[in-house]
């Protein structure tokens, strides 16, 4: 294991939760506090459903679904008697994960905040790790398209990620407060880690907190940002459609200039090792290492590889 370090994360998304997986076994957890992406929640059929919190609790339970979210062998008997019902099931909530939105809805209906919910959903799940999402305010993602503004969820599994992507909306920002414990977490870190997450709907928003990048400026910290870019494709998800859409290359280097003014460290694939010049070009640091977290061990390493990077 290695030496304690006091680990922040921003994230999003799979990439992020299978970065946190490697992370919490190669280091202390409690050490690690995770600042996840809410702009993805929304309501389902009157039920409050936060896709990027529950990634990161059920792959860190050891209940990762085959997809990366869900609950590994979950069961649909309820998704098929709303489909019964007339409804279209177009959103794959299983039976297993439907108690945690039950429990959530519920929660959150007789007055917890969002970051106490959470808190008691991580514990309940036993992850020994802090998890916090980013505000307790609401702070949806608008996906500006040709065919007009589109809720995340409808924009990515309802209509499958397939309108060309004009740009971002979000809505609730100006007036979302950063929740208990968030800019603290970034202030008093050793390491803040941008987690292997899609830059414009899982990063971005939780940049767009009030606060939060002031507080990113000011850490002494050394923020490292793990590429979710690998040999041109995205590891998992919407980025390099999205990169595409908005005129962007579709690399590792374009994400490093997303990032060029917040972190100090790229992490970039080996693959593209030949992009790191160029990273280094923007000022920042590169550490060129294995990406791919295609099995627990190859998990493990990346964090390890991170947290080298963060001591060196
Ligand atoms: N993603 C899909 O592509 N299709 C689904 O039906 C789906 C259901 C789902 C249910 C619970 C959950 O926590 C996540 C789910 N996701 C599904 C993933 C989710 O839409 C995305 O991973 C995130 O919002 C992007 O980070």
């Amino acid at each position: 294991m290695i030496a304690a370090m006091r680990i922040t994360v921003l994230a999003g998304g799979v990439g992020a939760a299978r970065f946190l997986d490697g992370l919490i076994r190669v280091t202390d957890p409690a050490e690690v506090t995770v600042i996840c992406n809410v702009s993805d929640d929304f309501a389902w059929h009157g039920l409050f459903v936060c896709p990027d919190i529950d990634t990161v609790v059920y792959t860190l339970a050891g209940l990762e679904g085959d997809q990366g979210w869900g609950v590994r062998g979950d069961t649909r008997a309820a998704l098929d008697e709303l489909t019964a019902l007339g409804e279209d099931p177009w959103f794959l909530i299983g039976d297993r994960d439907l108690a945690t939105h039950v429990w959530r809805t519920e929660r959150l209906r007789t007055g917890h905040p969002l970051s106490e919910v959470t808190r008691d959903l991580a514990a309940a799940r036993g992850l020994a790790c802090s998890l916090l999402p980013v505000t307790d305010d609401p702070h949806p993602t608008v996906v500006l398209t040709e065919d007009g503004p589109l809720g995340f969820q409808d924009y990515f599994v309802r209509r499958r990620a397939s309108d060309a992507v004009r740009g971002f909306r979000f809505p609730g920002a100006h007036a979302a407060q950063p929740a208990p414990g968030v800019l603290d977490a970034l202030t008093t870190a050793d390491v803040v880690v941008f987690a292997p997450s899609n830059p414009f709907v899982s990063i971005a928003p939780i940049l767009e907190v009030p606060g939060v990048r002031e507080a990113l400026a000011a850490t002494a910290a050394r923020r490292i940002a793990v590429t979710p870019i690998v040999g041109g494709a995205a590891i998992k998800g919407p980025a390099a459609s999205m990169l595409a859409s908005l005129g962007h290359a579709v690399s590792a280097l374009a994400v490093a200039r997303l990032y060029s003014r917040l972190v100090d460290t790229f992490v970039l694939d080996a693959v593209d090792a030949a992009e790191a010049p160029a990273i280094e070009a923007l000022g920042l640091r590169v550490c060129v290492t294995d990406t791919m977290m295609t099995s627990g061990e190859r998990r493990d390493a990346l964090a390890r590889a991170v947290l080298d990077a963060a001591a060196s």
